[in-house]
């Protein structure tokens, strides 16, 4: 199934914290720059100062120069790294599968999101939405098939942009690329381009396959892929993932088994379901109830094979109700885990995932 990747990135991320936080600052050139005024480098600057030629990594003394009535500031990287949890568990409350970049960037998989009612683009739009409504800031997003294409897009119309690339419009907007624009061409191998006449997308395409790997080695091959829109690199996501679970609070205590067990399986659909998407099983299942004085019980359980379908996940989650039910004390919350996780098509791949 073709993949839906949203690239998400912060406008002026530094420059407009600082202006989020210091409301005389906004409307104005703002510079975020490196320890010395005199002899730092500038960070990032807000989009009024771009105009005059200020743009990060550009030593401070020359944008001193280009704008000598902007605002200078240090840095707050508590600020930024604030910032940056925030943004991170928002996109975590739409897929696993996020792989951030840096601070103010990272890769998304949202094809599991995507329906017929429900578009990829209107998807980043709800989060770039979600952001601003946290952060009060605003970011740019690009949806593509892949990641690199949805990096491109997601720069395509900063600041506040959501641009799509897709396959009606993906040649076009590569022929117009700057070579140096391509994601993985740094400046090396864009001096290398210009120096065989290689200045746009549209000049790459005209390469082969051989002759781009006779210049450029391994990456030859890759940037004559990019060069066609073809991408297949999948997202890095950062920690192991080590469950999938789901639980549910009632609005008052409740003891029949029949009610409960109704939950419990509507619990386990929806954790299979997850682990349908994800492509994992696990092996073990745990059951969490919280009694009504707020206590917690949990018991798990190992599976013989690792499980997946609603009523494989049901059969442990039966089992290990009636062993933690106290049929004389109510219940506040039931939860239901899988954990130990495998995937299921590439059963010795380890599931990584961010937090
Ligand atoms: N940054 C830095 N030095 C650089 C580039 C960036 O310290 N050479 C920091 C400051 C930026 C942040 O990283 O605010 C994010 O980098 P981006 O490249 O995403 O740039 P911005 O978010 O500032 O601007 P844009 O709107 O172009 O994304
Ligand atoms: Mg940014």
């Amino acid at each position: 199934m073709e993949r839906r990747i949203i690239h998400i990135d912060m406008d002026a991320f530094y420059a407009q914290v600082e202006q989020r936080d210091n409301p005389s600052y906004r409307g104005k050139p703002v510079i975020v720059g490196g320890k010395s005024a005199s002899r730092g480098v500038v960070a990032t600057a807000s989009y009024e100062a771009r105009k005059f030629g200020v743009h990060s990594a550009m030593p401070t003394k020359q944008a001193y120069k280009l704008c000598p009535d902007g605002i200078y500031v240090r840095p707050r990287f508590d600020q930024y790294k604030a910032v940056s949890k925030q943004i991170m568990d928002i996109f975590l409350s739409y897929t696993e599968i996020v792989e951030p970049l840096s601070l103010d960037e990272a890769y998304l998989d949202i094809t599991h999101l995507v329906s017929r009612e429900r578009s990829a683009q209107s998807v980043a739009l709800d989060i770039q939405r979600d952001i601003f409504d946290a952060t009060r800031l605003t970011s740019s997003s690009g949806v593509s098939y892949n990641k690199y294409l949805a990096k491109i897009a997601s720069g395509m119309n900063k600041p506040a942009g959501t641009t799509v690339i897709d396959y009606d419009n993906v040649q076009d907007i590569l022929f117009g690329l700057d070579i140096g624009d391509f994601p993985g061409v740094g400046r090396v191998t864009e001096e290398k381009m210009k120096s065989l006449d290689i200045h746009t997308g549209e000049d790459l395409y005209q390469w082969s396959e051989a002759a781009l790997i006779e210049q450029f080695g391994k990456k030859g091959a890759s940037l004559h892929q990019k060069a066609r829109g073809i991408g297949t690199s999948e997202l890095k996501v950062e920690r192991v993932r080590k469950s999938i679970g789901k639980e549910t609070t009632f609005n008052y205590d409740i003891n029949e088994d029949e009610e409960i067990l109704k939950v419990i399986e509507e619990l386990c659909g929806k954790v299979s379901a997850r682990l349908e998407l994800q492509q994992f099983a696990g092996k073990v299942v745990t059951v969490k109830m919280k009694t009504a004085d707020y206590v917690s019980h949990t018991r798990q359980m190992m599976t013989n094979n690792p499980v997946f379908t609603e009523d494989e996940i049901y059969r442990y989650a039966y089992s290990l109700y009636h062993e933690l039910k106290d049929p004389d004390v109510p219940i506040r919350l039931i939860g239901v885990t899988v954990s130990q996780l495998s995937d299921r098509t590439y059963r010795n791949l380890t599931i990584y995932d961010f937090m």
